[in-house]
């Protein structure tokens, strides 16, 4: 028996622990912890059961074909070859019909790793600019915004920090554990934690300062702690005076939202509010890290605008303890520089879905970043968290289901189960239902691929060679080697695009045979290959340098940090930010329900079929609180149907005294793939959030277009189990 030992880089979530993968005999039949002490505890039982799923019987090992009905579930096996020549064909007759821009992409990039821009890179020759992901909801989104006020998407110095500000955000020790250890580690060392969370979640148990405000109220909230920074003076006056403009009017904006008033949206205290406000105004390096609540909200632009301008204002930039603007790795070549924006014309860049409407995302405001992001950073464009300058999902899934403004053909999904994952899932589905050509890149059937014409196998994280850069963000480079070849016919969305690409005449723009031969591309301003960099690096980061800005200044149009954005007021928004309110509870939807809540045993859509995990969570969740409860007659553990204007879901209900009264819980990405067969699409419709969430104007974020999950109106009603669940058998 050959036994080998190889450092990788987990994407069963996107925290990207780098542990050891021990490979006998060629497949993977378990995982260690890093050898390196200080990373040894950045591993969850997620990361642990990868030979579980790796190594699943279901796993997808050979490209499939449907036969019968669209979503009907029945296939015929081909060849990649077959598979790669006919969606080329398939591709090419949309094109020529509807033009480039009848063609969409929806991935994630946090698990298929090996995108390294070539989706990009293939659309943007093929003059298509509906690229959507996964993180216009989660960071990709964030990143954005950011870069509007300060030019740069910061990441927080979580090691030398003094004050951690927690909004939502809820690391735990198997969810996203490497930045749950450096929380941790903080606290041991005296950081203070602030908490924002309508519920009393781990963070919060342990928190300093806990501040249970309503949902989607975090706008108001940071309006309120300005308020109070401003009226005590507690901001850094020095700094602004020279780094920031449009300091009076965000203070005559400020202004508008007295305490009383943000105490009467939000419900919380004044008092704590200014507590809360002083604290990380007072602490010597303060941090507010990243956070998906504000980035799936109707006030999402204000907020995350606010959580920036918070940064700056209190002298938090660029120095010890605070949030690092690191720039990219300089011996690296990063996603955006494979990408080829240039290819694509700026009247194909214009009908990009979205430009118009809420252009923050888009190419739209990418473009005018452009010579502010080549003067600091020394590249035109940027592709921060795995996705920069996207098409705006809901308007993609409506041009596909109704061809408004224009008709979308083709479909492909990777490494993304998009059914499930953006708002409005009914649209989805009668978009994909109304596609001549879906295409989906899986290692299981998930409902998506269900809905495919092809389906093609993919690789996982231990059957290829990666070097991790941080998503973009950081400069760290990560080594991720290939333990173990890839089952049949299953490969990476590196081999699919340059196939592909290759097939349709772009063959001068793929020319790297393989991952290595292109990672040997990526390295080589650092004068290294992959096999060099492999022998002698497992992690590499070069050490910090504080406030860079007083060299470069920041990218922003001014050079400075922009607290009423130009950008913002170029493209005819509200320079400044402010709150805004979705749709409220009512008599006959009389909760404030969110998503969220991440379950420990499963990423996001994924795992619901293994058992190993499945055990520790047979079924979804919605949280109450007892007095809610009691008030609408249920008890733990019965089901409920959860329903909303736009639709209705079920699930178990959990009675927990954690929740603040008057909200509601329902989980992300429930489906049952016990069920494949006996319901339509695996039950993709029982339990999925995003069956509840509307995605109209009223419930989308003005500048970016993105939903809002945090605190949208639902009630609750009893009902019985699922058939499915009504035996004892999955529940044990
Ligand atoms: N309605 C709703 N939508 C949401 C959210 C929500 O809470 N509600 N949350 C948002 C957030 S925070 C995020 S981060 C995104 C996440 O979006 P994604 O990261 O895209 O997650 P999933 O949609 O679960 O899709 C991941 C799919 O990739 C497959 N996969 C895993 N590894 C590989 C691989 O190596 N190769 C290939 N080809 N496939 C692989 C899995 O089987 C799974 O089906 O979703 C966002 N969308
Ligand atoms: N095990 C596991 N870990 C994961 C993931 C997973 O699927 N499984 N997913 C990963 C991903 S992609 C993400 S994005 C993160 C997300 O993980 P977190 O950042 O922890 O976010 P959530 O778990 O969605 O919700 C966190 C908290 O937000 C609170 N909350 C709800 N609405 C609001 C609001 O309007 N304002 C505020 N301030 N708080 C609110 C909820 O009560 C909850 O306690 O987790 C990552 N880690
Ligand atoms: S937290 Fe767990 S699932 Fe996520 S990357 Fe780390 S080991 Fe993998
Ligand atoms: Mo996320």
């Amino acid at each position: 028996m050959t036994t080998t030992t190889s450092y990788t880089v987990c994407t069963i979530c996107d925290a990207g622990c780098q542990m050891r993968a021990v490979a006998e005999d060629g497949a993977v039949t378990k995982i260690l912890p890093h050898d390196s002490p200080a990373l040894a505890r950045n591993i969850c039982y997620k990361g642990t059961a990868a030979p579980q799923i790796h190594n699943h019987p279901d796993r997808l090992r050979v490209p499939l074909k449907r036969v019968g009905a669209r979503g009907e579930d029945r296939w015929e096996e081909i060849t990649y070859a077959q598979a790669i020549d006919e969606i080329a064909d398939r591709l090419q007759a949309v094109v020529d019909t509807h033009g480039p821009e009848a063609f969409a992409v929806s991935t994630s990039g946090w698990n298929t790793q090996t995108t390294h821009g070539f989706d990009r890179r293939f659309m943007n020759l093929l003059g298509a600019p509906n690229w959507i992901s996964g993180v216009s909801l989660c960071a990709g989104n964030t990143a954005a915004v950011n870069r509007l006020t300060y030019g740069w998407f910061p990441f927080p110095d979580l090691m030398n920090t003094n004050c951690i500000v927690l909004f939502g955000h809820n690391p735990r020790k198997h969810s996203w554990t490497p930045i749950y250890n450096m929380v941790e580690a903080a606290r041991a060392r005296g950081a203070k934690v602030i908490v924002l969370d309508p519920r009393v979640s781990e963070q919060a148990e342990k928190a300093d300062l806990h501040l249970q405000l309503r949902a989607g109220t975090d706008a108001a909230m940071c309006l309120g702690w300005l308020k109070v920074i401003f009226d005590e003076g507690l901001y850094d006056a020095t700094f602004v005076r020279d780094w920031c403009v449009g300091f009076d009017e965000l203070r005559a904006r400020v202004d508008e939202y007295p305490l009383e008033r943000v105490e009467q949206i939000t419900g919380v205290d004044r008092e704590l509010i200014a507590e809360a406000a002083r604290a990380y105004a007072t602490a010597d390096g303060g941090c507010i890290p990243w956070t998906p609540v504000t980035d799936q909200q109707i006030s999402s632009t204000s907020a995350i605008r606010l959580h920036s301008i918070l940064r700056a204002v209190t002298g938090n930039l660029d120095v010890v303890g605070g949030e690092m603007l690191n720039g990219i790795h300089p011996g690296w070549r990063t996603e955006a520089d494979l990408q080829m924006h240039d290819a694509i014309s700026p009247e194909q860049r214009a009908k990009q879905l979205g430009y118009s409407t809420h252009p923050v995302y888009t190419y739209r405001t990418a473009e005018m970043l452009r010579p502010h992001l080549q003067r600091v950073w020394g590249r035109e464009w940027m592709d921060q968290v795995m996705g920069c300058h996207m098409a705006n999902p809901s308007e993609v899934f409506r041009a596909m289901a109704d061809g408004d403004p224009y008709p979308i053909k083709a479909f492909f999904a990777l490494g993304n189960n998009a059914l499930l994952s953006y708002p409005n899932q009914h649209q989805i589905h009668r978009g994909l239902m109304n596609q001549d050509l879906v295409v989906a890149h899986e290692i299981f059937m998930t409902p998506t691929a269900m809905l495919a014409d092809y389906v093609l196998p993919g690789d996982v994280f231990t059957e290829r060679p990666h070097v991790a850069d941080t998503w973009g963000w950081g400069n760290r480079l990560t080594l991720s080697e290939q333990a173990v070849q890839a089952p049949e016919q299953a490969s990476s969305t590196f081999r699919f695009w340059t196939d592909l690409g290759r097939r349709m005449g772009f063959a001068e723009h793929f020319p790297w045979d393989d991952l290595e031969a292109l990672l040997d591309h990526r390295l080589e301003p650092s004068g290294r290959t992959y096999a060099s960099f492999a022998a002698s690096v497992v992690m590499e980061q070069a050490p910090p340098e504080y406030r860079k800005y007083r060299k470069v200044g920041f990218a922003t149009p001014s050079g400075k940090v922009e607290l009423s954005s130009s950008i913002l007021g170029d493209l005819g928004f509200d320079p400044l930010p402010y709150h805004r309110e979705a749709p409220a509870p009512s008599e006959q939807y009389p909760y404030r329900v969110f998503t969220g809540v991440r379950e420990d045993p499963f990423f996001q859509t994924g795992q619901r079929n293994i058992p190993v995990l499945r055990r520790r969570s047979p079924s979804p969740k919605l949280f109450l609180n007892p007095d809610d409860a009691a008030g609408d007659g249920l008890v733990d553990g019965q089901w409920a149907r959860l329903e909303t204007p736009t639709g209705a879901v079920v699930a178990k209900v959990a009675v927990q005294s954690n929740m603040l009264r008057g909200h509601v819980r329902v989980p992300h990405g429930w489906w049952y793939p016990e069920t494949r067969g006996a319901l339509p699409l695996a039950g993709a419709f029982v339990s999925s959030d995003a069956v509840l969430c509307a995605d109209g104007d009223e419930f989308l974020d003005a500048e970016q277009g993105i939903p809002h999950f945090k605190g949208f109106a639902g009630r609750v009603v009893a009902c019985a189990p699922p058939d499915h669940m009504s035996t004892e058998t999955l529940e044990g």
